[in-house]
């Protein structure tokens, strides 16, 4: 999902570091040895011998030498850091990164550069540690254990609640069948929760999943009211011996002041353990709009980030997250049931700055 960023990114650390590098000696102390061309001893002692005619016929002997006047280590000037820091800002709100966090990134490099000694080779070094410290401050948010949760729903003897917010067609009611499958796959019994009663198709389109998954599913008539389909699922979910409920919710947008009401409603009805924003990477910077409003209307808990599979500039990730300082759970990578891949900031990070690859 990086893709695009991190060869942009790549490309200008090399090119300042090979600015900021010109005019340095590779060598970095003083001295360095050279082979050069001695007078032989009988030369020397005046005796007539036969001189080399060509270069190649002399007999070369290592010299020390001194390095004067060459420059093998700078320290590097505000001056120096400027246009760097000015592509670094454009790519990065090219690539979707909201444009204080871009600042941010572009002010700690400077930081992290400006009176900095460098030598030759060592300035890529620091300014990939500039912005790896930057990317993961904000993509390392503290992780949320989503089968720890349930587990420790199961020792209070009840089924742990997740319900699924976001927009129209972001993606939530398939994360929430991926997850489904992701949490049948490791020994837990899930129940399905129709409570999207809004958007035509959508009982139909759970159902259908859960035919798939064999998950059972919980529905009641369109128009319905979601807080209590939820409320009848951890019923049900309790008296069956299911351990977790996963909720779908009708996605809403800035104008829909109903549906949000309806949201905090769900919320305060059923007490959900987990609040899981799903956010489409396509709606680039839009995910901070989007995350500040369902964090100021319910809370979020965790963020599961929609079609990354079909998302190259990444940036997205970085806006969603810094805006609400909330964790990255899982990827949405395709269609597929198993297309759910748990976000991992420090792989991620790495992969990005070209790192244990
Ligand atoms: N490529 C891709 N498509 C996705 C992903 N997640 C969801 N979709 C597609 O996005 C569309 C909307 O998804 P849906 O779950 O119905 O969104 P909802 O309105 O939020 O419930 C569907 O066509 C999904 O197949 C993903 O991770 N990758
Ligand atoms: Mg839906």
């Amino acid at each position: 999902m990086f893709g695009s960023l991190k060869k942009k990114l790549n490309a200008i650390v090399k090119r300042f570091s090979k600015k900021a590098e010109e005019e340095l000696e590779p060598v970095a102390e003083g001295d360095t040895e050279k082979m050069s061309y001695e007078k032989p001893a009988e030369e020397k002692a005046g005796k007539e011998i036969v001189k080399p005619k060509t270069e190649a016929q002399k007999p070369l002997v290592k010299k020390k030498i001194k390095l004067f006047g060459r420059i093998t280590e700078k320290e590097l000037k505000k001056s120096d850091i400027e246009n760097v820091a000015k592509s670094l800002k454009l790519t990065l709100i090219e690539s979707d990164v909201a444009y204080d966090v871009a600042e941010n990134i572009c002010d700690k490099l400077e930081r992290d550069l400006v009176g900095k000694v460098v030598k030759r080779g060592s300035v890529e070094k620091i300014i990939k540690r500039s912005l790896k410290d930057s990317l993961l401050g904000i993509l390392n948010q503290k992780p949320l254990e989503i089968e720890k949760i349930i587990e420790s729903a199961k020792k209070e003897k009840r089924p742990a609640t997740i319900v699924f917010v976001g927009f129209n067609g972001c993606g939530k009611t398939t994360s929430l069948a991926k997850m489904a499958y992701y949490l049948k796959r490791r020994g837990f019994k899930p129940l399905i929760a129709a409570a999207d009663t809004f958007r035509a198709a959508s009982i139909e389109q759970l159902e259908t999943h859960g035919k798939n998954l064999g998950v059972d599913v919980i529905k009641q008539k369109y128009g319905s009211d979601s807080a209590a389909v939820i409320y009848d699922a951890r019923e049900h979910a309790r008296a069956n011996g299911f351990d977790v409920v996963l909720a779908d919710t009708a996605g809403r947008s800035h104008s829909n002041i109903n549906l949000m009401d309806e949201l905090r409603k769900v919320c305060r009805v059923n007490k959900p353990d987990i609040k899981i924003l799903v956010l489409d990477a396509l709606t680039g910077n839009d995910v901070v709009e989007q995350a500040k409003r369902f964090c100021d209307a319910v809370g979020v808990d965790g963020i599961i980030l929609t079609k990354a599979d079909v998302y190259e500039k990444g940036g997205s990730a970085l806006s969603a997250c810094h805006a609400i300082k909330k964790p990255i759970m899982f990827l949405g990578v395709g269609q597929e049931y198993e297309d759910l891949e748990k976000f991992d900031a420090e792989k991620i990070v790495n992969s990005l700055m070209g790192e244990n690859e």
